[in-house]
């Protein structure tokens, strides 16, 4: 009979579950795992009641079981608001203490520096208010708490890593980024508004709490930066399946502070003080495509069906076409079940956007133009084509009464709109001639034409809200003196990781830039783990992890997809499968390719969070950010100045592929999305980041439960499990040197091993030194003792504590409550 002990094992159905081992050869272990009535069960009964033995493989330990030591006294998971404290850290480990907290009605973990945020699906109000706003600011910011970690006075929450930030930038002048992800649905925007009202309010300097939890601000810099927030949301959300209110776009906001007679290091209250000065934001991938088309019960964006409800009159003053208008009216919106988001009906969200619109200076001829830009988009989803005069091969629009309206409202001529969708001016380099289309191909003309009215109209919007909001242009200091440059804290609100059963070219663009957030997320992690070496003396030991260089190269490399790709899509007869084919040409020797025998428009890449196999169909199409002249002249003919506006260019994207179609305008999709990425991650890289991982606990958004399978894969994609990995590789465990004492005191011969001083630091290396002898490696002792804890090598705490068992039976020491000082 061996010696019994917790653990988890592995579960095909519950991911994880906690069992007894009681007995191991090495190869198997025996292990009695309780009968668990569902997956909500099992952390409140943890190893409790009757329980059926199995022989699990081990397969080297860490695969299938691994030890549970977060248990009380009965057997009964423990939850622990920092996870870093968790004797045996990992995936096992991470999902229950996550789903304990989660049903408890606490949403906030954090793991060293990262916050895990599950989202709750119930608004908890109570640690939203304006007290604990306040408390948090307070304890973080305002208070100087020495040598000791703020953060162990308060419990982990968004909060916390605003004030953070804020005081980085207060105090330490270094500029501060706070990286938002999670999959749809996860509660990244929720987070992101969170984050900003909070530090909107860390700037009223150390207060008491005020009653009033629904605080306004003041400041009407605050207000416009606050207030722009919904309105993208306006014009960049829509219902999905998955999120009622998801965002469509990616989102990089700058907060911009003035930072006051700053003395470094100095927290003088009344001087050191940062003024919220304005915000820029920019904006990512919006889903373009959804404009034309969308599947009930998903819908298109808000702002159709807002300006749809609104009342008769007052759509009259957009366009007279719009009178007596319902969402069936327009094939783009069409019926809706819905009839609330978020609480507030379309009609009602309508009235906030107008506001809003006129509070940064977008009211009056201004918002006219908009909405009728809108309604522009509603109307072409309206036309229809038909063949011209009996040919199939040229077409004309047949719904004249449609396209007289769409003329109306752009400004542009009816025979010219026809024209513009039914023809396709082509060059060569001595002639330029017209090709008719067919009612087919006019149609898609059409779709491609709203589109981009849509993608202007949003860029446009994006652009007022930026000349409403930032600091150069809003901002002045009640002195008079110039702010100078202003403090950055940027806010990151991008897609997570995507993998479905069919991954297009949007999932590549996605999984592109969560590679390139991974691959800075992983040199972060890495240098805290080297600070907190440092911090605790100890010699810099061999971390090692995997970074994603490969995949990168992969993909942006010279020879990689997105080369390949580009080169595709300016060749005349380019293709998907040409691409394909070439791509798997010119990178079959990187290791994190892989080629799908059955498909031969199908590829497959190892990302950091899996292997995704994607469907190179309409790639070549896609990336093609490009509109037939015919049409972009008709749009710079418009007399509505949105439809005609020309967005600036983003730094260095006219950097089109060399050979582009002369009748083509613009550059590839990858192109400019690859500029883009790589200065969101220039200006990243001049921050000092912290991550908040957000987590959706099931697919059903409801609150309490905890689905494990999915959890545990998100915790996967979120890198939270690779940080993990990183922090523990040279050390995987580590204990404060008082528990290692209390604990392991039984096995210290002081006589033989006697200590340098009565120093607990002394004391714990002889200790260490005494009962970890069998397990050095020639020069290579298991463990070191830092200044505050002592870090065991693999397998050493292991040994310690089976030995401790061997002592003691059945070890059921809460060794929680030792660590946190409870006994
Ligand atoms: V998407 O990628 O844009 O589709 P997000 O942004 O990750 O997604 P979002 O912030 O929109 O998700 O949150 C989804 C919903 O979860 C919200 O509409 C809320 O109903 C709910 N939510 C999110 N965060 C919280 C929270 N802290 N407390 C309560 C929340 N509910
Ligand atoms: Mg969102």
């Amino acid at each position: 009979m061996g010696k019994q002990s917790f653990v988890y094992v592995r579960s095909k159905e519950y991911a994880w579950v906690p069992a007894i081992q009681t007995d191991t050869d090495g190869k198997k272990a025996t292990v009695q795992i309780p009968a668990f009535k569902d997956e909500q069960s099992i952390d409140s009964d943890g190893c409790r009641g009757k329980k059926t033995e199995e022989k699990v493989d081990l397969k080297g330990y860490v695969g299938n079981v691994l030890p549970l030591q977060n248990v009380d006294g009965q057997g009964m998971l423990i939850e622990i608001p920092d996870m870093v404290e968790l004797p045996y850290l990992h995936e096992a480990g991470i999902l229950y203490n996550l789903k304990r907290r989660h049903r408890d009605g606490k949403p906030y973990t954090r793991t060293g520096d990262i916050v895990i945020a599950i989202n709750p699906f119930q608004w908890f109000t109570e640690i939203y208010t304006d007290a604990v706003r306040t408390r948090y600011s307070n304890k973080l910011v305002w208070t100087d708490s020495g040598e000791t970690d703020p953060r162990t006075f308060v419990d982990p929450h968004v909060y916390e890593t605003s004030s953070l930030c804020y005081k980085g930038l207060a105090f330490y002048q270094t500029d501060q980024s706070i990286l938002v992800s999670g999959e749809s649905g996860a509660g990244k925007t929720e987070t992101v508004k969170i984050a900003m009202n909070h530090m909107a309010s860390v700037q009223r300097g150390p207060v008491e709490a005020s009653s009033n939890p629904e605080e306004k601000f003041e400041d009407p810099v605050v207000n416009r930066v606050l207030q722009s927030n919904p309105l993208l949301e306006t014009f960049g959300n829509a219902k999905t399946t998955r999120n009622d209110n998801s965002s469509r776009f990616g989102k990089y906001t700058q907060l911009q502070f003035d930072c006051l007679e700053i003395v470094p290091g100095n927290i003088d209250r009344t001087k050191s003080r940062c003024h919220l000065g304005g915000s820029k934001c920019e904006a990512y991938l919006l889903e373009k495509n959804r404009v034309t088309g969308h599947t009930e019960p998903e819908r298109t964006y808000h702002v159709f069906y807002q300006i749809l409800a609104a009342p008769d009159d007052q759509k009259a003053s957009f366009w007279s076409g719009l009178k007596g208008s319902t969402f069936d009216s327009f094939k783009y919106v069409g019926a809706t079940s819905t009839t609330k988001i978020e609480k507030r009906t379309d009609a009602e969200w309508f009235e906030g956007t107008c506001e809003t619109l006129s509070l940064i200076n977008l009211g009056g001829d201004k918002l006219i133009a908009l909405m009728r830009a809108i309604t522009a988009v509603l109307q072409c989803g309206n036309l229809a084509f038909g063949a011209l005069g009996g040919d199939a091969d040229k077409s004309e629009c047949t719904s004249k009464d449609v396209l007289a309206g769409l003329s109306d409202i752009l400004g542009v001529a009816e025979p010219e709109l026809n024209l513009a969708f039914t023809e396709r001016t082509m060059k060569t380099r001595n002639e330029t001639y017209k090709v008719p289309l067919n009612a087919e191909t006019a149609k898609n003309s059409c779709d491609a034409f709203a589109k981009e009215v849509y993608g202007k109209l949003f860029l446009w919007l994006v652009e007022g809200i930026n000349e409403a909001t930032k600091a150069e242009n809003n901002y002045s200091r009640a002195d008079g003196q110039d702010p100078g440059e202003f403090g950055i804290i940027g806010l990151l609100d991008i897609f997570g990781f995507e993998s479905f059963v069919i991954n297009r070219f949007e999932q590549l663009c996605i999984n592109y830039a969560n590679e390139k957030l991974q691959q800075k997320f992983t040199e972060d992690i890495f240098r805290s783990v080297q600070l907190e070496y440092e911090a605790e003396g100890i010699e810099l030991a061999e971390i090692t992890f995997d970074d994603n260089t490969d995949v990168l190269d992969l993909i942006e490399g010279r020879t990689g997809l997105c080369a390949m790709l580009n080169e595709e899509c300016v060749r005349p007869k380019g293709s998907d499968e040409a691409f394909v084919q070439k791509a798997l040409g010119a990178n079959k020797k990187s290791p994190c390719l892989l080629v799908n025998n059955m498909d031969r428009m199908g590829f497959g890449i190892h990302h950091y969070a899996g292997k995704v196999m994607y469907s190179a169909q309409f790639f070549v199409e896609r990336n093609q950010d490009t509109l037939p002249t015919d049409l972009e002249d008709a749009m710079m003919k418009s007399s509505n100045f949105i439809v005609a506006h020309k967005p600036a260019p983003a730094a260095d994207a006219g950097k089109a592929p060399k050979r582009q179609k002369s009748n083509i305008v613009g550059s590839t999709i990858w192109a400019k999305y690859k500029t883009q990425l790589a200065s969101l991650m220039g200006s990243l890289r001049k921050t000092q980041s912290r991550y908040i991982r957000c987590l959706k606990p099931n697919k059903a958004k409801v609150p309490v439960k905890m689905e494990h399978i999915g959890t545990v894969e998100q915790l996967r994609c979120a890198g939270v499990v690779a940080a993990v990995t990183i922090s523990r590789s040279a050390f995987p465990n580590k204990l404060p040197n008082d528990t290692v004492r209390l604990r392991f005191s039984g096995f210290w011969d002081k006589a033989a091993y006697p200590a340098a001083s009565s120093d607990l630091k002394d004391e714990c290396f002889a200790m260490m030194t005494c009962a970890l002898k069998e397990k050095a490696e020639g020069d290579k002792v298991a463990f070191a003792v830092g200044k505050t804890k002592t870090y065991f090598r693999s397998g050493a705490l292991e040994y310690l504590e089976a030995n401790r068992a061997a002592g003691l039976e059945v070890h059921c020491i809460p060794i929680q409550k030792i660590t946190r000082g409870y006994v």
